[in-house]
């Protein structure tokens, strides 16, 4: 199903064959834009940024780049194409033929889960606000734009949905995504992480390394449901998120590079010669890590769900890549899971969240390989490692528990006395502000990243990828 991009609002879902709904969108339209210039990188308003944009949906040759101004991005509406025949992969209804609407003794849970989901997209972008003004680079400015306007694109991809399937509750659902705001003490968005800043370059890489591989996992869960409208377009956002998850892998690679290449030229790795130079200190660099991915693991939901059972039972939310499993009915199975008070047996249905949970760990083990590769070939004995999902938990049965990141327990009064060796501390967060000055010379780098080893769509690294004036 192509494009097209004669239309007011871009989209494959034929809507100018439904004048109320599309009026309907092009009313909310005008409202998105504000809040973009409003709460978007909105000091670069006037830039020319080399973004990619969305010109097909199936997986080869997808997206054209070419330089855009950010306010002028075709946001639009763009599901995958439909699979023939595809029927319910899980749950009471597995085997019968996908929904084309929603079942209205589900409306509101699918319609809680579409404005959770959508409340994340915007929120990132707020969280990344001001971001753009101490980048290390025109290559790296571009990623953060280009991240910026696809999660305004997947703000769009619920908006629909709530639009089209969710009458006048998914319209004032759809206004209330653009009320609520990141970190805003009235009206804060719903999940604990879009509401931590990312105010420094480091918070940006762990975010998008840690939190939208949340974001890869939930949509793999939902691009499973039984209703295909929100199953298709969850596909397609899976397309997109992949760049993101690279930005973070690689950002998080270059400046564990930099510090090992000064590690290596000055003969020390002692924090502060580090930090003298200019660079982020391997522990430093840890302690953000700690930070960032317990608070994505908290984004999965408590380890006992009656959310995740129910989701799961009635067809709402699968597994990621449910096909991974045999049983795709789990009515009998149970699980054990590991709390405070010890063992605890429960359904598999209800122990959905902590299934997820462990696959997105697996997952993140990755990257933390890959970096601890690169100290292992720079001859480095410092090694990067996840914490324990006990860790800093806010959420579940370990919420509030005083471990240490092993997970091992330990007093409150021993958790205060070390969390500034764990977490990053005011002082650790002043620093790593101070050293983002914004660099936006083509092909120069700030001191404390390596360059990329390659620039975008075959372009060369020095390529002029935001142009300022
Ligand atoms: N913070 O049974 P429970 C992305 C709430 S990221 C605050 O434990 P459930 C992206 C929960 O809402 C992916 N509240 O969990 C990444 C519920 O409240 P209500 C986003 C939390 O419901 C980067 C209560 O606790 N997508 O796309 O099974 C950039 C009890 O819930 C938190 C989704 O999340 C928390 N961390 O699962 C841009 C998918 N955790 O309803 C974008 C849609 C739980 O009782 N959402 N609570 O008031 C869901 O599937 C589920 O809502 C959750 C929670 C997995 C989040």
């Amino acid at each position: 199903m192509t494009i097209d991009y004669n239309q007011r609002i871009p989209n494959n879902v034929n809507l100018a064959n439904d004048r109320t709904l599309q009026r309907a969108l092009e009313h909310w339209q005008p409202k998105f834009l504000d809040w973009w210039r409003e709460m978007g990188p909105n000091d670069f308003a006037a830039a020319d940024v080399y973004l990619r944009t969305a010109v097909g949906v199936d997986a080869q040759g997808w997206a054209s780049y070419g330089a855009v101004k950010m306010p002028d991005y075709r946001w639009g509406i763009f599901l995958a194409d439909p699979v023939a025949d595809r029927t319910i992969g899980f749950g009471d209804h597995y085997g019968q033929p996908v929904w084309q609407q929603v079942p209205g003794e589900l409306r509101s849970q699918f319609r809680r889960i579409i404005v959770t989901q959508g409340d994340t997209e915007p929120a990132s972008v707020e969280q990344q606000h001001l971001l753009g003004h101490s980048c290390p680079s025109l290559y790296d400015l571009r990623n953060l734009f280009q991240v910026n306007v696809e999660e305004g694109r997947h703000l769009w991809a619920m908006v629909y949905l709530l639009h089209a399937y969710f009458g006048r509750d998914g319209r004032e659902e759809a206004e209330e995504l653009l009320a609520r705001h990141s970190g805003d003490v009235d009206k804060p968005r719903i999940l604990g992480t879009f509401n931590e800043p990312i105010d420094d370059w480091l918070s940006f890489f762990m975010f998008t390394y840690f939190t939208d591989r949340d974001g890869k996992f939930q949509l793999k869960s939902l691009a499973e449901s039984a209703f295909d409208p929100l199953s298709r377009t969850c596909r397609f956002m899976l397309t997109e998120e992949a760049h993101h998850m690279f930005v973070g892998e690689t950002g998080v690679g270059r400046v564990v590079k930099r510090t090992l290449e000064l590690m290596k030229e000055s003969g020390t790795d002692d924090s502060q010669a580090i930090r003298d130079q200019g660079a982020i200190d391997l522990p430093t660099i840890q302690r953000y890590l700690n930070f960032w991915f317990t608070s994505s693991l908290d984004l999965f939901g408590s380890e006992v769900s009656s959310n995740a059972a129910g989701s799961f039972a009635s067809g709402i939310k699968g597994r990621p890549d449910e096909d991974q499993y045999q049983d795709h009915v789990c009515s009998e199975a149970a699980y054990d899971l590991q709390t405070p008070q010890g063992t605890q047996t429960v359904s598999l249905r209800n122990a959905m969240n902590e299934v997820m949970r462990l696959s997105y760990i697996k997952d993140c083990e990755i990257g933390v390989k890959r970096w601890n590769m690169q100290m292992q070939r720079a001859g480095s004995d410092f090694r990067l490692a996840l914490p324990s999902p006990r860790f800093r938990r806010t959420i579940g049965s370990w919420a509030g528990a005083a471990t240490d990141p092993l997970g091992n327990p330990i007093s409150r009064e021993e958790y205060e006395r070390r969390v500034q060796d764990w977490l990053p501390s005011e002082a650790d967060r002043a620093f790593v502000r101070s050293v983002m000055q914004r660099v936006t010379a083509p092909g120069k780098i700030a001191g404390w990243i390596a360059p990329p080893d390659r620039g975008i769509n075959s372009l060369p690294v020095d390529y002029e990828y935001v142009r300022l004036s």
